[in-house]
């Protein structure tokens, strides 16, 4: 279902032109109202009146996440502090946090996005949606929220926890759609089966998944699992939250909610700006935004875009599912290797469970990889033979992708970590050297 015909189908030029109005108000505003970009632009000699259309955003400055550490706590607002009627942070896992404001139109344009992005899934006003992403400083939880309420539909404010108590509601309310990570899906269901329950005493149909890199393969893993469709949904606090981008029904990209946030895909170290099709990181400007907006924020999410108008009926560009954060891409022996493909040879393979730990350190001077990935109950046996033969099998697939030796290590059956929120796959222990 659509749920903004006029917006997400509308003419290609006509949306540009639509861009090119937002964006020269945009910029008339931050350089009035915040000294930092007003700055910048001086800087290049930039005026607001040289930015008259969608075109003209190649001569902006970028905005880095150092910009917004550097602006802590609040020097990047656009509007005085009484106007902010919500505040969120990331969880600045290095260093200070960074902190966002919204605007009450902010929240209207938030609680639009994800139910534009819930209709593209399917969720209708007769759904009931299991809120599973974590509520409070998070974007995830109340971000969801807002949308489902805005969708008509009921909304479970479950957030992250207690997950036997959520599993009983899921099935005792019948809940057609659940929202949250994709590696907390993966826990839930391994605990559904561990309390003996079975998939059909649920009833749910649709899983909301992101806030952190996800597989094809695991797609297809949640869904056998699950019996239900399961879609991506993407977006940064910096930006807004969950619902700056979602797929649709065709399940073949992810689309890009353009008229509040324009997407460019940058080469990251030369800047330059890349064609369609081509990877970089992508590089987004928050349009119609009141309380903090960015111009050409550099997410560090890695990606393609692709114009074109979907079979949906959509015209809104869409994105390939991020291969990762460019920060997130190990260097080992010189070579590039990302989690996310690890995951995918891994899933590949009947034999395994989605889960897995990536170990890397340094011996002897040289880079070692080690992946830790457990072996499904009905393939674990004590006959050695096979389980070299599995191994090898891994290991021969691994290398003719990721082009370096793992060394692969099979652990006992539930013993990686499990995670409730973003999980953390990788542990590398070069760093703390
Ligand atoms: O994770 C917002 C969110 C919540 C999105 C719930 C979707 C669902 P942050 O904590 O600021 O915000 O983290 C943003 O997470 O730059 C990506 O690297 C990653 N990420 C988010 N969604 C996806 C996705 C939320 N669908 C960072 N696929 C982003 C891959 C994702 N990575």
């Amino acid at each position: 279902m659509i749920w903004n015909n006029n917006k997400e189908t509308m003419p290609i030029e006509e949306r540009r032109a639509l861009q090119g109005v937002r964006l020269h108000k945009l910029v008339e505003r931050v350089y009035h109202s915040v000294p930092f970009y007003r700055a910048k632009m001086q800087e290049m000699n930039l005026l607001p009146s040289d930015i008259n259309t969608i075109d003209d955003i190649v001569k902006l400055p970028f905005t880095t996440k150092k910009d917004l550490r550097d602006n802590y706590p609040c020097q990047l607002f656009a509007v005085p502090r009484s106007e902010i009627v919500r505040i969120h942070a990331s969880s600045g896992t290095t260093g200070k946090p960074t902190i966002v404001g919204y605007t009450r139109k902010d929240l209207e344009v938030w609680s639009e996005s994800i139910a534009r992005s819930l209709a593209a899934f399917g969720v209708t006003a007769a759904d009931t949606v299991s809120v599973a992403y974590g509520y409070g400083l998070f974007t995830g939880g109340l971000g969801l929220h807002y949308g489902v309420e805005r969708l008509g539909a009921t909304v479970v404010p479950t957030s992250t926890g207690n997950t036997e108590k959520h599993i009983h509601l899921l099935r005792d309310l019948q809940i057609s759609t659940i929202a949250c990570t994709p590696s907390y899906a993966l826990h839930l269901y391994e605990v559904i089966i561990g309390l003996g329950m079975s998939i059909s005493d649920f009833n749910l149909k649709i899983g909301i998944f992101g806030g952190e890199p996800w597989t094809e393969n695991m797609r297809k893993e949640i869904e056998q699992k699950f019996g239900i469709k399961a879609y991506n949904i993407y977006g940064l606090s910096e930006i807004m939250g969950p619902g700056v981008a979602h797929e649709c029904e065709c399940q073949n990209g992810t689309h890009i909610i353009e008229d509040h946030f324009y997407p460019e895909v940058i080469d990251p170290e030369t800047h330059e700006v890349l064609p369609d099709s081509v990877q970089g990181e992508l590089v987004l400007t928050t349009l119609t935004k009141e309380g903090i907006p960015l111009l050409r924020y550099c997410t560090k999410d890695l990606t393609a875009l692709h114009h074109g108008v979907c079979a949906c009926g959509r015209t809104e560009v869409t994105m390939d599912r991020i291969l990762g954060r460019s920060d997130d891409m190990l260097i080992i022996r010189g070579i590039n290797v990302f989690p996310s493909q690890i995951e995918s040879v891994i899933l590949d393979m009947e034999q395994f469970e989605p889960q897995y730990q990536i170990v890397v350190d340094r011996k002897n001077n040289l880079d070692t990889l080690e992946v830790h990935v457990e072996v499904k109950k009905g393939y674990y046996t004590d006959d050695l033979n096979s389980m070299m033969a599995l191994k090898k099998a891994l290991s021969a697939k691994m290398k003719s992708v990721l082009s370096i030796n793992a060394d692969i290590q099979f652990v006992e059956p539930g013993s990686i970590e499990r995670s409730q929120g973003k999980s953390n796959r990788v542990v590398d222990k070069r760093v703390l050297k």
